[in-house]
């Protein structure tokens, strides 16, 4: 039997094929999971619409941009019309001026310091306060965090602590919605080339040295994170909430 047959599990953040939302997605729609995707504005409504038609033909597609409250009411309640309940959930989103990624981080702006804490720590808060009433019988939320949240990493800066945040949410999370059997997790994805990671000066150089350093010599592949959220998304994790779990070959264990 395929792991995730029945189970209706809501991504977000597909911005195009390379994202690792897209990613993820593939893994869990090959394991027999029902997807609803939410897009962020018209700029991304086209594509995203296409790449399902294309590959995932019947999902669900809904606009939702997680800074508007609106916009998250809204699309849940689609979710809950169409649907009637929610067994998992993929935050895949995060952004943060280019200003302010590479240079000094001290000189962060109020401004960018807010707004990368908003759109890739607070919105997780938020969408599980949606997905909470719809996940009628337990469920699963998967977010992703990269490893400049634990160490200094070069051009990472304001991001770096918007994930440290983000990481912290989940086990807050995990916590409140432990009682209703949800269970909350990140993964920390090695350096994957997609449109967000074009914003990382010197993103090239990563990917060398961890093809040089990284314990499985190779970067990280997006159908990697991809099988990890299926085994979240399963109840092969049932034991799992709160955690942080690697996929990144091994490198965050290099100093
Ligand atoms: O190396 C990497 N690519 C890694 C990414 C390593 C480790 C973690 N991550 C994380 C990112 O920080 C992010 O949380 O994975 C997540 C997905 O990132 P991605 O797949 O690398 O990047 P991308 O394909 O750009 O998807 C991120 C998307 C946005 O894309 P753009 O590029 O258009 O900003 O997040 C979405 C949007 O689709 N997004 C929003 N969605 C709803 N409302 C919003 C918003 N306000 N802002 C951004």
């Amino acid at each position: 039997m395929d792991l995730l047959e029945k189970k209706r599990i809501v991504i977000m953040g597909v911005a195009n094929q390379r994202s690792i939302a897209w990613g993820i997605a593939k893994s869990l729609y090959e394991a027999g999971a029902e997807l609803a995707f939410t897009y962020q504005g018209e700029r991304l409504e086209k594509r995203v619409k296409q790449l399902i038609d294309e590959h995932m033909p019947g999902s669900l597609c809904v606009e939702c941009d997680v800074t508007s409250d609106e916009q998250l009411q809204q699309a849940f309640s689609v979710i809950q019309q169409k649907w009637g309940y929610l067994d998992g959930l993929v935050h895949s989103i995060a952004f943060a001026k280019s200003t302010d990624l590479d240079g000094d981080f001290v000189q962060t702006s109020r401004d960018g310091y807010h707004l990368a804490q908003e759109i890739s720590a607070y919105s997780l808060v938020a969408v599980s306060r949606e997905a909470q009433p719809l996940m009628k019988n337990g469920g699963s939320i998967v977010t992703m965090t990269y490893l400049g949240s634990e160490k200094v990493i070069a051009n990472y800066n304001v991001m770096g602590v918007a994930k440290a945040a983000l990481e912290a949410n989940v086990k807050y999370l995990a916590n409140d919605l432990g009682p209703h059997q949800i269970r909350v997790n990140a993964i920390s994805a090695g350096p994957i080339k997609t449109l967000a990671a074009k914003g990382v000066k010197n993103f090239n150089t990563v990917l060398d040295v961890i093809k040089e350093k990284a314990p499985l010599r190779r970067t990280t592949d997006a159908s990697e994170v991809g099988d990890t959220a299926l085994f979240l998304m399963s109840h092969l994790s049932r034991g799992i909430t709160g955690e942080v779990i690697h996929v990144d070959n091994g490198f965050n264990i290099i100093s």
